[in-house]
């Protein structure tokens, strides 16, 4: 039932991957506004200890790991160790990614597979590791952050439109497989914003800067904080019966055919 304490996380374990930073690194502090407990993992001690320090800022007392989320064994270890050092994790948000823009004849098999194994199989591992311990507790939300990419093609990102694709894809096979045990299962799509990875898009001589800009109705660029709302809501006993739904936040690009030259 619907009551003010609906988006309320206080209690919560929330663990977000790949969040020293960007879009993770806002997610997490939305989930701790509205009381969880934040864990996150990264792929070196020098990114957790910036990740760290970044909380620290925030007042945020947050739990930082160094694990690979394309290795198995690291993240079930990890997972191990928060529920022994914090708890059980409740909030398990797929966010760490990577990109590669290469014109897909001139990318390797090797390149591809690279951004497959972060974008894609990292989440797979990721939410293996979590749905036993969320099964038993017949309680769960995991959020894969997706993209446009998961909808749109464009040139030089063949690699991570079909991991988001597939991202996309296995959002909705972990919603039919546990919805049972009471796991909401969604995505979130960020649009285009204002993030390292999307930094070489955004210098002021780069074409595509004003490119999207004109396909954003918004008529701007998103920043992290633009995702904090969202998160927090698919986070929240507020989305209890939200599963398989991936919510774009990109300011209205996928509604917009783009304004005429
Ligand atoms: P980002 O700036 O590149 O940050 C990604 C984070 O994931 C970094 O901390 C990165 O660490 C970490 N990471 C990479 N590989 C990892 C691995 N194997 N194990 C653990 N951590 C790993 O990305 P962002 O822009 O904040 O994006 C976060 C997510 O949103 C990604 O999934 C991205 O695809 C998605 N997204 C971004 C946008 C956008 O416009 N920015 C739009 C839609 C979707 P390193 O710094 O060491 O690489
Ligand atoms: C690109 C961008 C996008 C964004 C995002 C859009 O090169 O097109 O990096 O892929 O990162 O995924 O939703």
């Amino acid at each position: 039932m619907f009551t003010e304490n609906s988006f309320d996380l206080t209690g919560k374990v929330a663990l977000v991957t790949g969040a020293s930073y960007g879009i993770g690194f806002a997610m997490a502090k939305g989930f701790s506004k509205y009381g969880a407990k934040i864990v996150f993992n990264d792929i070196n001690q020098d990114l957790v200890d910036k990740g760290m320090a970044s909380y620290k800022e925030e007042g945020i007392e947050a739990y930082g790991y160094v694990a690979n989320v394309t290795d198995e064994a690291q993240m079930k270890e990890l997972v191990e160790k928060v529920e022994k050092e914090v708890g059980p994790i409740d909030i398990l948000v797929n966010n760490a990614g990577i990109i590669k823009r290469i014109p897909m004849h001139e990318m390797s098999a090797d390149e591809f597979r690279q951004v497959i194994d972060v974008d894609l199989n990292g989440p797979f591992i990721c939410a293996k590791a979590v749905l036993p311990s969320m099964m038993k507790r017949r309680s769960g939300k995991i959020i894969n952050i997706c993209s446009m990419m998961s909808e749109l093609g464009r040139e030089t990102v063949s690699a991570y439109a079909a991991a988001k694709g597939g991202l996309k894809m296995l959002t909705r096979n972990i919603a039919s497989e546990y919805g049972e045990y009471n796991i909401q299962c969604n995505g979130i799509g960020p649009g285009y914003i204002e993030t390292p990875q999307t930094a070489p898009l955004r210098t002021p001589e780069h074409p595509f800067n004003k490119f999207i800009i004109s396909k954003t109705p918004a008529a701007r660029w998103g920043i992290p904080d633009d995702l904090m709302g969202p998160a927090v809501f698919l986070a929240s006993s507020a989305s209890d019966f939200i599963n398989g739904h991936v919510l774009y936040v990109d300011g209205g690009i996928l509604a917009y055919i783009g304004k005429q030259p």
